[in-house]
């Protein structure tokens, strides 16, 4: 089996590699031209994968990458994927995160209309919502330019799905972090600054909206959704969620708290980094999900808390020590301390 995947190296994009080639897949990742190479998050893959240059603003590149390959499973994770910046840049969101994903069904319309395809929806979609929790019946209420973006992505994969009997599917996915989460998202600009601040390489740390509440699981655990939905009879979309909801206040209390730290006496409140318009309280129901494709997530709340707060002091005390064995030690004093 051939797999393709758009936003490779990013965080789902890294995990979902790792899960098809342990499946036997092989893997092809699209990437976009750079000056400097950016795949830290694929760098223990790279010799398994097959890296091919395409962009989502360009038609001619995803038409020629799927009559090249021809593979059996198209996975559309690349995407402007944080909102702050789909205020900052609007446009360039839409592109990406919008009429990217129709100019990805047109490449497999034309080249590959066998192939299966997933599209990254977000629980974004929901934005101010109109019940709780939201299911994949919910009517979509979006907050951002993103959300607006994801919405248009969502309907056009469900259109071509009607239009021209594609098998495309929408997975509704509610966050899910890792250690491998860009610095920029709440959870892990929260787990680093946790690691620099137990190190002493930090006093503070600068937030917005603390009382935000999100339905956050395991980047891991929902990648595995993806492909479960690419395996069913029909193509149908699926919310994938925990079904639990926290803010971004607990985040921090658990993170801080992890290694012995009070985030009250480093957490600043800084208005800047208050949204225009927010998205208060997200809350999935994933029954569909757990019912028809056996999915369920395993690692909980503060488990995974956990591993990113050790996976943020590990790679801060190696940097810092550059020594194997005063790293680990160093790493066992920041934790019992
Ligand atoms: P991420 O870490 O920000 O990765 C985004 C990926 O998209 C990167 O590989 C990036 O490549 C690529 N990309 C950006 N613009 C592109 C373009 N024009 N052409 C081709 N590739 C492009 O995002 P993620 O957290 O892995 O999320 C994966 C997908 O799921 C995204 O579509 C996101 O919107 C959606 N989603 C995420 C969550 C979540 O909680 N993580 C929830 C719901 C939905 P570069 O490395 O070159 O920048
Ligand atoms: O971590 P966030 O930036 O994630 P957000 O906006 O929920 O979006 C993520 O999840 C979506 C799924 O619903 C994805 F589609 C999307 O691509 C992305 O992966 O912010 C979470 C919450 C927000 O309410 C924000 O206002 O945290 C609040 N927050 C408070 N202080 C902060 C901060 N967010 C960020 N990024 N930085 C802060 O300092």
């Amino acid at each position: 089996m051939k797999a393709l995947i758009t936003g490779i190296t990013g965080q789902d994009g890294s995990y979902l590699a790792e899960f098809l080639i342990a499946k036997g897949y092989r893997v092809y990742g699209v990437v976009r031209r750079s000056s400097t190479e950016k795949y830290d998050r694929i760098a223990h893959i790279r010799d398994r994968l097959v890296l091919v240059q395409a962009d989502l603003l360009d038609q001619v590149s995803l038409s020629q990458a799927l009559k090249e390959i021809q593979p059996d499973e198209i996975y559309n994770l690349g995407a402007q994927s944080f909102v702050p910046t789909s205020w900052a840049q609007p446009v360039l969101t839409a592109e990406f995160t919008g009429t990217g994903v129709t100019r990805m069904l047109e490449a497999i319309r034309s080249d590959c209309p066998q192939a299966r395809f997933y599209q990254a929806s977000s629980s974004e979609m929901f934005g101010m919502v109109r019940e709780t929790p939201q299911n994949e019946k919910t009517p979509f209420y979006p907050r951002s330019p993103y959300g607006v973006a994801k919405v248009y992505g969502h309907h056009i994969t469900v259109n071509y799905r009607e239009s021209y009997r594609l098998f495309a599917v929408s997975g509704i996915l509610f966050n899910h972090e890792s250690p491998r989460r860009g610095l920029e998202f709440v959870t892990r600009k929260i787990t680093d600054a946790v690691a620099r601040i137990k190190l002493g390489l930090a006093d503070e740390l600068k937030l917005g909206n603390l009382d935000a509440k999100r339905d956050w699981g395991f980047a891991g655990d929902y990648v595995k959704a993806m492909w479960m939905m690419l395996q069913q009879d029909k193509p149908q979309d699926y919310v994938i969620s925990t079904g639990i909801a926290h803010s971004v206040r607990e985040f921090a209390e658990i993170a801080f708290g992890f290694v012995g730290l009070d985030y009250k006496k480093y957490v600043k409140l800084d208005s800047e980094l208050l949204r225009p318009a927010e998205v208060d309280h997200l809350l999935g129901d994933s029954s569909k999900a757990r019912s028809e494709l056996g999915w369920r997530p395993e690692v909980g709340f503060r488990e995974m808390i956990e591993m990113m707060v050790e996976a943020d002091l590990q790679r801060y005390s190696y940097g810092k020590l550059m020594d194997e064995n005063r790293y680990s030690e160093t790493k066992t004093k920041a934790l019992s301390s």
